[in-house]
C-alpha cells in the first residue's frame, strides 16, 4: 500500500471519535473520501455498513478491501501509513507507549470517551431527558477530566504524551469540545488548569473550527 492511496472515512460530524479521525486526515493531508453517516437516520444500521464496521458505529475506515473500526485503531493505522517519519505515532518507544496507554484508557470503560458520550448524548439527543442519569454522567466526565489533569498532563508536557502533538491529543480534544453543546453554564475547566491550557492549544490548531462547525453551531456555552 502506498501513501497516495485514497481511504474512505465513515464519519458523523457530531461524533467525537469520528472527528478525531477526520481531523487527522486534514492535518496530515491524507488522501481521503469523506463518507457522511447520518446516525439519526440509521445509516449505520444497514447490513452494508455492518460489513465495514461490525460494531455499527462511527468512525470506520475502508482502504481497498481492508476495513477498520475503533478510532484508536484507525488513528494508529493512519499515522503509520500516512505519517511515517512524523511524530503522530512517535518512534521513541516510551512516548509511543504513552500514546498507546492514552488510547487504551480513552476507549476503555472509564475513559473520557465513555464519560463524554454518557453525559452529552442524553443531554442533547435523548427523546426523554433523564436528569438523574445526566447528573451521574456529569460526575463521570469530571472524574475523567481529573485523570487528564492528575495523570496524563501531570508531567507538565505541552501535550498528552510528550512535548509534541500525537494522535492521543486528537482523540481527547473533540471529547472536551463536545461540552459546548450542553446547556450547563456552570461547566468550567478552571478546576483543571492543565487541561484548560492544553485545550486552548488544541483549539488553536488548524482545522479545529471546520471539523467542529456543526458542534459550534449548537454551541450553548463556552468555557
Ligand atoms: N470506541 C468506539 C466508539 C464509537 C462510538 O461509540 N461512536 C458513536 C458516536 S460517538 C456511534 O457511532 N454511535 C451510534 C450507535 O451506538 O448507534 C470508537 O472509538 O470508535
Amino acid at each position: 500500500m502506498s501513501n497516495s492511496e485514497v481511504v474512505e472515512i465513515f464519519v458523523s460530524p457530531f461524533s467525537q471519535p469520528a472527528r478525531a479521525v477526520w481531523w487527522f486526515c486534514k492535518l496530515q493531508n491524507v488522501p481521503h473520501e469523506f463518507k457522511p453517516i447520518q446516525l439519526g437516520q440509521g445509516d449505520h444500521k444497514t447490513a452494508e455498513y455492518k460489513a465495514i464496521n461490525y460494531f455499527q458505529r462511527v468512525p470506520a475506515l475502508r482502504c481497498g478491501s481492508f476495513t477498520l473500526s475503533e478510532s484508536g485503531a484507525i488513528l494508529t493505522f493512519l499515522s503509520r501509513k500516512y505519517g511515517a517519519g512524523t511524530d503522530w505515532w512517535p518512534e521513541d518507544l516510551e512516548v509511543a507507549g504513552r500514546v498507546a496507554e492514552y488510547i487504551a484508557w480513552h476507549c476503555g470503560a472509564a475513559g473520557l470517551q465513555a464519560a463524554g458520550v454518557g453525559w452529552v448524548f442524553p443531554s442533547v439527543f435523548a427523546s426523554q431527558r433523564d436528569d438523574a442519569l445526566i447528573a451521574d454522567r456529569r460526575v463521570d466526565f469530571h472524574k475523567a477530566l481529573d485523570v487528564l489533569e492528575q495523570y496524563f498532563l501531570a508531567r507538565n508536557t505541552a501535550y498528552i504524551a510528550t512535548e509534541h502533538l500525537t494522535v492521543a491529543d486528537l482523540l481527547a480534544a473533540p471529547e472536551v469540545a463536545q461540552i459546548h453543546m450542553i446547556d450547563d453554564a456552570t461547566f468550567t475547566l478552571d478546576k483543571h488548569p492543565k487541561v484548560k491550557a492544553w485545550f486552548e492549544r488544541m483549539r488553536a490548531l488548524p482545522d479545529y473550527q471546520s471539523i467542529h462547525e456543526q458542534v459550534l453551531q449548537r454551541k450553548k456555552i463556552d468555557f
